[in-house]
């Protein structure tokens, strides 16, 4: 095992460490936090000046840099945290993908509870705190894989553990060294936003970050989640999963962004029948404590007057503000003054020439994708490649117990924009509403057998005229890959007839393609 020197900074440049080598530091320094080195891998070979320093090694960072390095660019990567790869893998998207995972598990073996190979699950509450640990030691190891990557399979040149100082657009400060590069490509993410009531810094107040690095006692019977829209529904989902009430409170409309009415009432539907408390229309006045300083109950107002819900567990899911103080103040970058996002062209330029904005600090839609590739755009146009970037028309997605995927528009605006809106969906409108085994496939076959209606739900919506998909839509499992690749097509201008002249792979999760055949043959086409 490699040792480290007692400085304050680890030169790693000519130690080849294993994967398993990384997790054991990385593991060390989050445990040490400040007094564990900064650690450097700058390549004193390469004297050529920085093309670029990407402040923040998170998605759009780390992916910018191997961009630009991939082009014959020299770049620095600098973050505050002893890993590449940000908050995805550190508190963000792969907990949120732990969760869900126990969430689906846990609807199925509720479902199921006694009969075949199931235990009886009804007196039984997950520990939460059990699950929270298992993230907790298993992240250094997606950790240790982006370190090892960025360094021997990526050659980039890297300085974690060590928060960057920005002197002015050319210099950079870190770990009492200060380099310089012709651009600055700011990455720094963006922070949970908080509830402003009183009764917030209660013990058992928590948001995403704080849930993964401080819960250190098992919450009791209730859950009171704050929020309506992505993180809010995939955490409380996977907390009424483990057996626990779990409260919603929505300010406004729960999910609003699954952009589909009937797709959107499934979904909600079924967290209802999961036995979640969904209020909309709620807010928080205070949440109170006992002596020692633990939530004991939030109040909350609601269309049918004040509640009191006692507590141990508030979680708190309101949106992300951009981390964008540090460059308003060093460089004067313009900001969006709603939203705290930096500004930025379709160049990712910011209003200060040669510094460059990427990822979640350049505001919404914060996901990965757009993370990724704005950091490689950036890259690019540092490289003095032509290029425009900004996103439009993506697919999107959600956990509740289930996958949720769209792509495209919902029924209700493609009526608005088309005359004659063509609708496949299964189950299709029946007399016994949802209780039909189908849709049917993998990961949904008990309940297509046994809970018809838990089976899923899914839509596709075509214009009667040009046969062109107007949108997809998605409730179980095993589509979201898929909804990648047609998202593509559906842009490119994909029919009915292309759709059903694809090869599917029986029993595909969306049964779009031979839905789509069943009906490509009629020169009017009809609703299935
Ligand atoms: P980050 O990954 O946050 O990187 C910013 C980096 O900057 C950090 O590493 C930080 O340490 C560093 N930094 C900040 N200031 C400094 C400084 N002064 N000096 C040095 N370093 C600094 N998206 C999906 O596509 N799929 C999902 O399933 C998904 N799940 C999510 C679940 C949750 C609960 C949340 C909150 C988000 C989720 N997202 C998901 C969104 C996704 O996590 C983000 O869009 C993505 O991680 C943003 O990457 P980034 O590089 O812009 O920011
Ligand atoms: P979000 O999508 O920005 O939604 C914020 C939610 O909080 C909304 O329901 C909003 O209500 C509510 N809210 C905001 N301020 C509030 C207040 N003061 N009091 C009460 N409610 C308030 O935020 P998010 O779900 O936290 O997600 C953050 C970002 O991460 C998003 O960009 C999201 O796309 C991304 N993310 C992605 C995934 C994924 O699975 N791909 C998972 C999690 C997060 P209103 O609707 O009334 O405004
Ligand atoms: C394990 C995994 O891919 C999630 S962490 C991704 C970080 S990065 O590759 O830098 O986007």
């Amino acid at each position: 095992m490699t040792t480290i020197a007692s400085e304050s900074t680890w030169d790693v440049r000519d130690l080849n460490m294993s994967i398993e080598e990384w997790s054991t530091h990385i593991d060390d320094a989050l445990q040490r936090e400040d007094s564990f080195p900064a650690i450097f891998n700058i390549d004193a070979d390469d004297t050529r000046e920085f093309d670029a320093i990407f402040i923040g090694g998170g998605a759009a960072g780390r992916f910018g840099s191997a961009y630009l390095r991939a082009l014959g660019g020299r770049q620095l990567v600098i973050d505050r945290w002893p890993f590449l790869g940000g908050s995805c893998p550190h508190n963000a998207c792969v907990p949120h993908h732990l969760f869900s995972e126990c969430a689906a598990e846990l609807m199925l073996a509720r479902t199921f509870s006694g009969r075949f190979w199931f235990p009886k699950m009804e007196e039984l509450t997950v520990n939460m705190r059990e699950i929270v640990d298992l993230f907790r030691k298993g992240r250094v190891g997606p950790h240790a894989i982006m370190n090892y990557q960025s360094k021997e399979q990526l050659s980039m040149e890297f300085v974690l553990n060590a928060a960057a100082k920005i002197i002015d657009k050319h210099t950079v400060e870190v770990a009492g060294r200060t380099f310089k590069a012709r651009n600055i490509v700011l990455g720094l993410g963006a922070r949970p936003q908080m509830l402003a009531v009183p009764g917030i810094d209660l013990k058992g107040v928590f948001d995403y970050t704080t849930f993964v690095e401080d819960l250190d006692y098992e919450p009791g019977g209730t859950a009171v989640v704050v929020g309506g829209s992505k993180t809010a529904v995939e955490y409380g989902c996977f907390f009424n999963a483990t057996g626990r009430r779990t409260v919603m409170l929505v300010r406004t409309k729960l999910l609003k962004l699954i952009p589909d009415g009937e797709t959107r009432a499934y979904v909600i539907d079924r967290m209802r029948e999961q036995g979640m408390e969904i209020i909309e229309g709620a807010e928080v006045i205070r949440i109170e404590g006992d002596g020692s300083g633990k939530v004991t109950r939030v109040i909350a107002s609601t269309p049918d007057g004040e509640i009191e819900i006692p507590t141990d567990f508030v979680f708190q899911a309101l949106g992300e503000i951009p981390n964008s103080e540090e460059a308003l103040e060093m460089l004067g970058v313009k900001i969006d003054p709603e939203t705290g996002a930096v500004l930025v062209n379709d160049k990712l330029e910011t209003s200060v020439p040669g510094v460059y904005a990427v990822g979640d600090l350049i505001g919404a839609p914060m996901e990965m994708f757009k993370a990724r590739k704005s950091g490689t755009y950036a890259a690019r146009a540092i490289m003095k490649e032509e290029i425009s970037y900004s996103p439009r028309d993506w697919p999107d997605f959600l956990h509740t117990h289930y996958e949720v995927s769209w792509l495209g528009l919902g029924e209700e605006e493609a009526r608005e924009r088309y005359s004659n809106v063509i609708v496949i969906k299964m189950p299709p409108d029946n007399p016994n509403g949802l209780n039909i085994g189908l849709p049917a496939s993998d990961r949904v076959m008990l309940y297509a057998m046994d809970q018809a209606h838990l089976s899923g739900f899914q839509k596709l919506l075509i214009d009667g005229d040009s046969r062109l998909i107007l949108g997809a839509h998605h409730v179980g499992y095993g589509a979201r890959d898929g909804f990648q690749y047609l998202n593509v097509l559906v842009k490119q201008g994909l029919t009915i007839d292309a759709l059903g002249d694809m090869d599917e792979l029986f029993l595909n999760p969306s049964h779009f393609i031979q839905l789509a055949r069943l009906r490509a043959g009629q020169n009017e086409l009809h609703d299935l």
